[in-house]
């Protein structure tokens, strides 16, 4: 392992970079960090909401329990986010999809700042804010980004009960999506995992994937993570000072 401690990345990764074909992407909370969405681990401890632990409200457990709770807990959380704009990490990661023959991003996170950044096929391994859906028929609604609904809206095709389409802790990552992240990360030969703490699994394994698999890992993150110890090149910075550093003009 590699580490430099905020400068650009060394001469061999620029290299790399300069002549990779296929490039894989992971991200996590810490990208959107600098457009002043607050980490989930970061900052004195986890996200808590009116007492609830993040991984207590936001669990598969909490919507049976009490599916309104949840809602408040995610219109709340779109309140921050439809105010807060895409940083330069997420612009950096929607101009590099068009330098490689085939590039994929892969993220964590719920906010859809990577698709308002300009990235399209974004592999969204947790869901999406903006969006809810049927606990009865599976349809999906496009919530409005102009009001949120405080209360949990009727399904328009069956009146079946909506919920956040989005991953709570105790669900599975949608099959699919994992599916194809991991295809993409062990066909890759040049790996990033960025603004994630690495404790999140199943997304926590993939970089690791990647790494069996031959690819060239790179971390970029101001601290260290479990995936530190084996990345082949460690970047201790922020995603919106490193990033745009790599295809700088
Ligand atoms: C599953 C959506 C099994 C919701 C999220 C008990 C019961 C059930 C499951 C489990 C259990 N114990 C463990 C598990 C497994 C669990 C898990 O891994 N738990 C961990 C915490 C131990 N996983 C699951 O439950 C998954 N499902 O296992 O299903 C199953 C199997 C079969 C059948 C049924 C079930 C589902 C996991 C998905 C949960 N949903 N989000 C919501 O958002 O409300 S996870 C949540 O954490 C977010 O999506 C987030 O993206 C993700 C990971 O966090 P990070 O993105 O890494 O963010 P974090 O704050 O942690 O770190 C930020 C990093 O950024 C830091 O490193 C910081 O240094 C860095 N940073 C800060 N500033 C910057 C920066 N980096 C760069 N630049 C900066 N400027
Ligand atoms: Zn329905």
């Amino acid at each position: 392992m590699q580490t430099t401690n905020g400068a650009f990345p060394t001469e061999e990764l620029r290299g790399r970079f300069a002549r990779a074909r296929r490039v894989c992407v992971l991200t996590g909370a810490g990208v959107s960090a600098e457009s002043g969405i607050p980490t989930f681990r970061g900052g004195g401890g986890a996200a808590v909401w009116k007492g609830l632990p993040f991984d207590v409200i936001s669990s598969a457990e909490m919507v049976e329990r009490d599916l309104q709770a949840v809602w408040e807990w995610f219109d709340f959380r779109r309140e921050v986010i439809r105010v807060v704009r895409p940083n330069p990490a997420h612009e950096a990661l929607a101009r590099w999809q068009d330098l490689f023959e085939d590039f994929t991003l892969v993220t964590q996170n719920i906010d859809g700042l990577h698709q308002a950044a300009g990235s399209s096929e974004v592999i969204e391994l947790h869901g999406n804010i903006w969006r809810a859906r049927c606990v009865m028929c599976g349809r999906l609604e496009h919530l409005s980004h102009d009001h949120s609904q405080m209360r949990s809206p009727r399904c328009t095709n069956c009146e079946g009960e909506m919920r956040p389409d989005v991953v709570l802790f105790g669900e599975i990552v949608p099959p699919e999506a994992f599916e194809r992240a991991m295809l993409k990360a062990q066909a890759c030969e040049l790996f990033f995992v960025v603004g994630t703490s690495a404790l999140v699994y199943p997304a926590a394994a993939i970089p690791e994937m990647a790494q069996t698999a031959g690819a060239f890992v790179v971390e970029i993150n101001p601290e260290l993570t479990p995936l530190s110890g084996f990345c082949n090149e460690v970047i201790n910075g922020k995603a919106g000072e490193i990033l745009p550093l790599f295809d700088a003009r």
